[in-house]
Order: structure tokens, then sequence, then C-alpha cells
């Protein structure tokens, strides 16, 4: 079936849904977005995915022309149309169509797009095998420039990381912070676990305060067999770690067994990182 997407509260077919040339999002990047998934029918984490949307733009000052609550309706009408069950829905809010000129107040009415479609980030083996990175050269902004905090439509930063993992034969790469110190990857939040303690680095470094990574958190709290830590990272960390994994709303989690030509553990998804993935899939 033909996708069909919101724009401004209206329903369009994928061929169909256009938004002009002359929309700040595309002309500057200015603009917020968030990635969701539903699972049979239920949206994972969708308060939380809200809340994060409705702080990135009071950051950057854009004003979204719907209430939280209409903004959740919206949501669970785009799937219902689409007749999805497990789907990634992508909300971005644009500053919206202005005049040229980086001055928002060109700008009169911010634009509101939501898509509900499938994705797959990575090929299903390796999720089985494990992901090899490589850290890439391009450093993850520094939270005084473009706060990573904010998930903008400014991702070029990440963008950039990306090609280079890719260049380096790999899927995906690590990002270092202006002081070296591991942050995430292009666009996944890393964990290792070390001597049975889960570890992933504080948000202060200038990761995403990704949901994903909440999630895993608090399965971690619970189950109780394996404790958790937020503290600085080095390549050196990840290197000497027992294992290491993944988190994104998209890639779900994913296991890490190389990084930088170095054997990560046993070289094999370790039995905590499967742990905690059976446990979010429940
Ligand atoms: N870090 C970065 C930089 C991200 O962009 C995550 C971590 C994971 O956060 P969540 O809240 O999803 O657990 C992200 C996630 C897309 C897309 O096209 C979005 C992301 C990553 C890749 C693709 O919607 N953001």
């Amino acid at each position: 079936m033909g996708r069909k997407i919101y724009i401004d509260g209206k329903y369009y077919d994928k061929e169909d849904a256009k938004i002009s040339v002359f929309d700040h999002g595309l002309l500057y990047g200015d603009g917020v977005f968030e990635g969701i998934r539903s699972y049979n029918s239920l949206v994972f984490k969708l308060k939380e995915h809200i809340t994060r949307l409705y702080e990135s733009a009071k950051t950057i000052m854009l004003e979204i022309p719907l209430a939280k609550d209409e903004f959740t309706k919206a949501i669970i009408a785009t799937l219902k149309v689409n007749k999805l069950k497990d789907s990634y829905i992508r909300l971005i809010v644009t500053r919206g169509k202005g005049d040229l000129g980086l001055d928002p107040r060109k700008c009169p009415k911010a634009t509101i797009i939501i898509i509900a479609d499938k994705i797959t980030l990575y090929p299903e083996k390796l999720y089985k095998e494990g992901l090899e990175l490589i850290t890439v050269a391009t450093r993850r902004n520094i939270p005084e420039a473009l706060n990573p905090q904010i998930k903008s439509l400014n991702y070029l930063n990440n963008i950039m990381g990306k090609i280079e993992a890719i260049r380096g034969g790999c899927e995906e790469g690590i990002m270092l912070n202006h002081a070296g110190y591991v942050v995430e990857c292009t666009g996944d939040n890393i964990f290792i676990v070390k001597n049975n303690t889960l570890i992933t680095p504080p948000i202060y470094v200038g990761a995403l305060a990704g949901i994903t990574r909440n999630a895993v958190i608090d399965i971690a709290k619970c189950a109780k067999s394996i404790a958790f830590l937020e503290d600085v990272l080095t390549r050196h960390d990840i290197f000497n770690a027992d294992e290491c994994f993944l988190t994104g709303t998209a890639a779900e989690i994913i296991p890490v067994v190389k990084l930088d030509g170095r054997v990560i553990g046993n070289g094999k998804p370790g039995k905590r990182t499967l742990f905690l993935r059976n446990e979010f899939k429940k």
C-alpha cells in the first residue's frame, strides 16, 4: 500500500507529499525531528519522544503549532491511516516557509510532517555476529556550538562521521568529543560491559540523551544482576571491554565486536548484551 504522509493536518500520497523550497528546514536546516518505533500498533516511549521533540523546539525557539496531546493524536492517526503495526515514525518540525535569509521571523508558521514507514538500519547478520567500528576523525559538536541534545535538522556533524565510517569499511563509527572522550556513534549511543558493570558515557560529554539508552539503563537497574555506571570512556576502555553494544530507536540493541582493529572480548556478542537485548524485546 502506498504511504500517506501527514503534512500540516492533511494526508498526501508519498509522491505528492512535498514542501516548499523556501522552507527554512531545507534552506538552513532550521527545525527539529524525532524517530520513534511502534510494535504491534503500540508506540514505544511516545511520551518521552514527544517531550524530547518539544524540548529541542524550545531551545531553538521554535513554536510547534500543535499542543502535545494534539501531536500525539496526529501520530496515532497517521499510523492508523497507514495500517501499520510495526513501524518507524519520523516527526519533522521545520521553521516553515519564509523568504530567503536566516531570520526566523520570516517564517510565520512551523511545518509539521509525520512519516510512518519501515526502517532497517543494519542487516540481520550483524545483529548475530556483531558490528565492527572505527573511530572517525570528525568530533562530536561541542554543546557550546550546537548542543547534541537538540535533535536538529542540522545533522551534518553526524553525516560526516558516517561517511568516514563507511569509507573506512564500517557501518558505524565512534565519535569523540573535543577532549578525546568517547561520546557515541553517528546515530546510536554506546555501552560497554566491564567486570559485570554496564557503563555508558554521561550526557555532558556531548551525547544525545537516547530514549533506548534510558530504556536499557532501566532494564539493567531492574535486573540487579548487573551493576550500572555512567562514566567517561576512552578508546582504551572500549578496546579492553568484555562486551560492547550500541542502542538507538532504529538500531534497537546491536552488539559490537571490534574497534579500530582490536577485538572486543572474545569477538562474539556478549552474554549480557544478549540478555539486555532479550529483555528489551520483551
Ligand atoms: N545518538 C544520536 C546522535 C542519534 O541521532 C541516538 C543516539 C539514539 O537515540 P534514541 O532516542 O533513538 O534511542 C540517535 C537517534 C532517523 C535516525 O533517520 C535517527 C537517529 C539515528 C539514525 C537515524 O530517524 N537518532
